[in-house]
């Protein structure tokens, strides 16, 4: 069984965390979607509804699971035998930190990271940015799968 992860904050997951959880699950076997736990950064959603937002938008891809994890990414790939990390990259602004990170990782676990290149489409994405833009009235509808889209919508109007 092939696996791999592909970690994450996913506040919330935009169309291109998509493109690459897509493409992984393509590639390997089962792939393990981790939204990582910061407890110093205060969400716009909850953990537990970042993962119910994910497992609605890759429910068809039959062999994605969602799951959360507090602690190290080596030590969830270590605790379910996981061998790879899959990234996107979007530009080579990403490229500095991403090479710091799987050269860490490797050098504590001997876990391997791949980088995808991004869907030109999503290269300037981000959770952060959508989320300014949709604060400011600005449309992103284009930028976030439908559901995903309607929950920023409703979380945004509560606030
Ligand atoms: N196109 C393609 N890929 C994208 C795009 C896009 N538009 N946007 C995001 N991605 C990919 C990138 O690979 C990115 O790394 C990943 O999706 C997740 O993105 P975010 O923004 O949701 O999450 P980050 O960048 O906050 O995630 C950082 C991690 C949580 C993965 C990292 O901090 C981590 O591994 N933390 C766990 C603690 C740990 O082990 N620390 C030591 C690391 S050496």
């Amino acid at each position: 069984m092939r696996r791999a992860v592909c970690p994450g904050s996913f506040d919330p997951i935009t169309n291109g965390h998509l493109d690459i959880i897509a493409r992984a699950s393509k590639l390997y076997d089962v792939v393990h979607v981790a939204v990582m736990i910061n407890q110093s950064k205060q969400g716009l959603f909850t953990v537990e509804e970042r993962m119910d937002l994910i497992r609605q938008v890759t429910r068809d891809y039959g062999n994605v699971e969602v799951e959360s994890h507090h602690g190290l990414l080596v030590d969830f790939c270590k605790q379910r035998d996981i061998p790879a990390i899959v990234k996107g990259l979007r530009a080579v602004s990403d490229f500095d930190y991403e090479l710091q990170m799987a050269q860490m990782n490797n050098g504590l676990s001997g876990v391997e990271t791949l980088f995808v290149p991004t869907n030109p489409t999503y290269s300037f994405l981000s959770s952060s940015l959508v989320k300014e833009v949709a604060a400011w009235g600005g449309d992103v509808s284009h930028l976030l799968p439908p559901v995903v889209h309607e929950a920023l919508t409703r979380r945004l109007a509560e606030k």
